[in-house]
């Protein structure tokens, strides 16, 4: 195998379809990536401006060229304004995701979205109570509509603060009502943020970051956890659950299905639709096996956590995929999902359809999914999936799939520790588990694919840190083997005793990127537990290969949620030291946490140790010396 595919990959199913990919003549994010190089070094460093047509404007580093835009703006301005930006857009994501799902569930309410159901109804109870609805005696498709309108009250302008920041300590609630960053509406802090960044409105580097923070929080505290909250009540809350991971788990007597994006809208129905009985009939009658679906991204992880649907892989492997020549149809909704993808399936036989009325991409076929018609759409183009079975040509799957467990919602993990969070408190308070860590995000061809996120994290749980991943990380780690009953023996001695004991792996699978809420909802539960607040705990955040905005909102909510975080690839901001020493050192003083950027995964994990120790001192807990 060339050396150059064990470059771009640590995988062994992407460095075969690398091959592949290029003996099939195809251009993957790899080759578009060199072929952008040397990227833009103003755009790197956050000093380009074109938010105005008096620009586009740049500042010159070096400081022998222009220091400020036409406008006046200098490096400080314009960096802050490019970074608030970049959370505004990542917010909107995440948010408009979880808006989409209390439409299905106000569509459910009002009998208007045949196929979808209340799963969990005790949940949804749950949630409503925390909406301030009274459930006695309510039909639960009432409450389900005055849920959904509560919710929809938590996007808009009317409220102080929205609804579920109920769920964070009351210290951090403080910290929060000190800095001035408390959300109030989900929809008015993007809003508010694209305001202040247009030319002439709010031109302080500070309070321009501060509205970020409070643009993130709404997005942490209100689109994302919406967003995990309803797809719980509709589509059932995780528990632990048998599946498999890596290119692997496409079958070639099955007709495969791969869906791709992030909102369980529509994969959810794709689901239903391939267990169809009579679907399954008519595939038979094609010669198939059966119909074998399988997830890209975090639409995957959503229906891996609550069903064990298979991973075919994370976000730079879903070109690759399709090179297999074992795919009959791709769906596609939105976010992560490379407008390249169209043309990779006009030269194999798959079938590439997108779904959302708010994303479409070039030579895919559009087949708008809306609650009213999801299930008899998705039992429509599955029909299709099946007979292009016949149209396949050569199949080329390259490995074996990798077993893995997933599913650990915090109810999952409460429910494994016996109904409350005491046993874990005791293993972290007795140091067989030093600490906790988040690792989330992305794949990024800047950094080695999957590099960043396995060897950050079995350097962790080596060290006795209890690893909670989510997003495109959790899939790095499935495929490498670190969630299934083997895994323990990558584990400290403490860190084995305690999950062999529990019977879970050292890496908990948490669910998809809209899911780092529910480690949110964690850190707050170890917290009150403790009495103190999340900055207290020793717990960390880690982003080693993220690539897109909503890892940049998420970034900023953990941090202002009271924890450390590292980043991987550094983020547009070294144009201004005042900004790179605000987020690294300043915002200790205003939240009780800061970001650090650290490609290097071995380095990073020296710090998070370092910032574990440091913080199991400070709650007078036995502390190790990190070298
Ligand atoms: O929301 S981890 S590449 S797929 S942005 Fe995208 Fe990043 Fe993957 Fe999921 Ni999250
Ligand atoms: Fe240039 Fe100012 Fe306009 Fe930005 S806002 S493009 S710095 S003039």
């Amino acid at each position: 195998m060339s050396k150059n595919y064990s470059e771009k990959t640590i995988t062994t199913d992407g460095q075969l379809m690398l091959k592949k990919a290029e003996e099939d003549q195809l251009e993957t994010v790899w080759d578009r990536y060199e072929a952008q190089l040397p990227q833009c070094g103003y755009c790197e460093m956050g000093l380009s401006c074109r938010i105005c047509n008096m620009g586009p404007c740049r500042i010159d580093p070096f400081g022998e060229g222009p220091q400020k835009g036409v406008c006046g703006a200098d490096a400080d301005i314009i960096v802050a304004r490019n970074l608030g930006r970049m959370v505004a857009s990542g917010a909107a994501s995440h948010s408009d995701h979880g808006r989409d799902l209390v439409e299905v569930l106000e569509a459910v309410a009002e009998g208007k979205a045949p196929g979808y159901q209340i799963k969990d109804e005790e949940k949804l109870r749950r949630v409503a109570g925390e909406y301030g609805i009274n459930a006695d005696g309510k039909d639960i498709l009432k409450i389900a509509g005055e849920l959904a309108h509560a919710m929809q009250e938590d996007f808009g302008t009317r409220k102080k603060s929205l609804t579920l920041l109920l769920r964070a300590p009351a210290a951090r609630r403080k910290v929060w009502e000190n800095a001035g960053v408390t959300p109030r509406g989900i929809d008015r802090e993007t809003s508010e943020m694209m305001h202040r960044t247009h030319m002439g409105v709010d031109n302080g580097w500070v309070s321009l970051l501060l509205q970020a923070v409070r643009n993130a929080l709404s997005d942490g505290w209100g689109g994302s956890m919406i967003a995990t909250d309803v797809s719980d009540i509709l589509y059932g809350t995780p528990k632990p659950v048998q599946t498999a991971a890596n290119m692997g788990v496409l079958k070639a007597d099955h007709v495969n299905i791969v869906v791709h994006g992030h909102n369980p809208v529509v994969s959810e129905m794709i689901l239903l639709a391939s267990q169809d009985p009579d679907i399954l009939v008519f595939a038979k009658s094609k010669g198939a096996a059966g119909i074998n679906l399988a997830g890209l991204c975090c639409t995957g992880n959503e229906l891996l956590m609550r069903h064990g649907v298979a991973m075919a892989g994370n976000h730079l492997m879903t070109e690759l995929i399709i090179a297999t020549g074992a795919v009959e149809m791709l769906f596609v909704d939105y976010q992560c999902i490379m407008p390249s993808l169209g043309s990779i399936g006009d030269c194999y036989h798959t079938k590439m359809i997108s779904t959302s009325d708010k994303a479409r991409f070039p030579n895919m076929e559009h087949q708008e999914f809306h609650p009213d018609n999801a299930a008899a759409l998705a039992k429509t183009l599955v029909r299709k999936a099946v007979e292009n079975f016949e149209n396949r040509g050569e199949v080329y799957i390259p490995v074996e799939p990798v077993p893995a467990v997933g599913g650990f919602s915090v109810e999952a993990i409460v429910g494994a520790l016996g109904g409350t969070p005491e046993p874990l408190i005791n293993a972290i308070k007795a140091g067989k588990i030093r600490g906790a860590v988040g690792v989330v995000g992305c794949n990024n061809p800047k950094i080695k694919h999957d590099y960043g996120h396995v060897k950050l994290i079995k350097d962790l749980i080596e060290n006795d840190i209890l690893v909670v991943d989510t997003g495109c990380a959790a899939v790095a780690t499935a495929k490498a083997g670190f969630k299934n009953s083997e895994a323990l023996q990558f584990a400290g001695p403490g860190l084995k005793e305690i999950c062999g004991a529990l019977g879970v792996p050292p890496v908990l699978h948490m669910g998809s990127c809209v899911d780092n809420v529910r480690i949110l909802v964690l850190a707050s539960a170890l917290a009150d537990a403790l009495g103190t607040d999340i900055s207290a705990l020793p717990l960390a955040g880690a982003a080693p290969e993220w690539y897109s905005e909503k890892a940049i909102s998420i970034g900023v909510y953990a941090v202002a949620s009271g924890i450390y975080t590292v980043l991987g690839p550094m983020p547009p901001i070294t144009g201004s030291m005042n900004i790179v020493k605000l987020l690294t050192e300043g915002l200790d003083d205003v939240l009780g946490a800061t970001f650090a950027v650290e490609p290097d995964p071995e380095k990073a994990a020296l710090l998070i140790r370092k910032h574990i120790e440091k913080k199991r001192a400070g709650l007078g807990l036995d502390s190790r010396e990190v070298k």
